[in-house]
């Protein structure tokens, strides 16, 4: 490192020291690993404060005027060589930190592509979209209705009284509020439609519901049910009929068999059950049928005067049909499952079979 003069100076002492200063840095500049160390290389020789070369020019002052001229060139000439050496010894530690991260940073477009986990929908969730895709192409629209119900739309508007026997029929989870329940059906939500709709009415209405139930391969307390209901003038069994029959040829195939057989529910009447040929046996001996031959896959009937009634509608001037079914019920005959509880476990081994 060179010393700043002192107040005594020549011109050949100043000359030479400016050399010597050259000599000092440009092999330094020249061996510098790295930008860091440059621009501390630039502090050290051309900072305007305590930089080497500054120091050297405060000597200049003490020349005679006439020597002055000439150590200004030698200074100038000093500074570009060392200025242009750190240029360009910058380029070079610059393209030398680039061509390191690039060999570091190679992309290997060979590589086989990282396999993004696709989702899928639940069985459940894809039947009941397929179910209400075939009936609204008969015209029928979707709506939604609250799990939690009140004992009258779940029941009292659906002809089925307090204390009634029938309510045997469906166990019932209740709320710890008077006249609150967990719906036992998508019925209720279809009472609210005849509330909120005039006929001609057309309504689809998918969702969860509740019972209290001993659980086994065929029985859950929570289960999936679609309802639809169609109010209009002269509405009568044949359409019912119509419908129900090539619902069940969309659903499982144009040559599925199909009957009706006499049922009943309070809210309809006359009440029908709906079979198709069981798709598993084609014979006897089967464990999915009971050996009959026929599977029932939805209850319906003429929706009940009283029924209509409580809906708001003229059962003078308007007839209504209404169904029924158990979604789990579908997506089991759909996809040969024989246990109910997979539809609630949640392991995705079972989940992701259904692409
Ligand atoms: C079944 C049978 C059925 C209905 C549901 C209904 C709704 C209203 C009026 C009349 Cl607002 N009926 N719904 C009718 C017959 C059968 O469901 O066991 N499903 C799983």
């Amino acid at each position: 490192m060179m010393e700043a003069p002192l107040t005594t100076v020549d011109l050949a002492t100043l000359t030479a020291q400016l050399r010597a200063l050259r000599d000092e840095a440009l092999p330094r500049i020249a061996g510098a690993a790295g930008l860091a160390a440059l621009d501390e290389l630039d502090l050290h020789y051309l900072g305007r404060k305590g930089g080497a070369l500054s120091g050297l020019m405060r000597g200049i002052g003490a020349l005679p005027v006439e020597d002055r001229p000439r150590v200004g060139v030698a200074v100038n000439e000093v500074r570009e060589a060392v200025e242009s050496a750190l240029v360009e010894a910058r380029g070079r530690a610059g393209s030398a930190a680039l061509e390191a991260r690039l060999a570091a940073e190679t992309v290997d477009v060979s590589a086989p592509a990282r396999v993004i986990p696709r989702g899928t929908l639940h069985p459940i969730v894809e039947t009941i979209a397929r179910i209400t895709e075939i009936f609204g192409q008969f015209g029928f629209v979707t709506y939604e209705g609250p799990e939690v119900e009140t004992d009258v739309t779940n029941f009292q508007m659906l002809n089925i009284p307090p204390d009634h026997p029938a309510r045997d029929l469906w166990d019932t989870m209740y709320v710890d509020i008077e006249g609150a329940l967990l719906r036992t059906h998508t019925s209720p939500g279809q009472i609210r439609v005849m509330h909120a709709e005039q006929p001609p009415i057309r309504a689809l209405l998918p969702g969860r519901c509740f019972r209290y139930e001993a659980i086994d391969a065929s029985h859950a307390s929570e289960f999936f049910q679609v309802e639809g209901l169609m109010v209009d003038e002269g509405t009568n069994l044949a359409d019912l009929k119509g419908q129900l029959v090539e619902f069940a040829h969309a659903m499982f195939g144009e040559g599925t068999p199909t009957r009706f057989r006499p049922g009943y529910y309070p809210f309809t009447e006359p009440s029908v059950a709906f079979d198709i040929g069981c798709l598993v046996c084609g014979g006897p001996g089967c464990p999915a049928c009971g050996r009959t031959g026929w599977i029932t896959i939805l209850g319906a009937g003429m929706v009940h005067p009283v029924v209509l009634q409580y809906g708001g509608i003229d059962p003078e001037r308007y007839q209504g049909f209404a169904f029924g079914m158990g979604v789990e019920r579908i997506a089991m005959l759909r996809h040969g499952i024989t246990d109910i509880r997979v539809f609630l476990d949640g392991d995705l081994r079972f989940l992701g079979q259904f692409r």
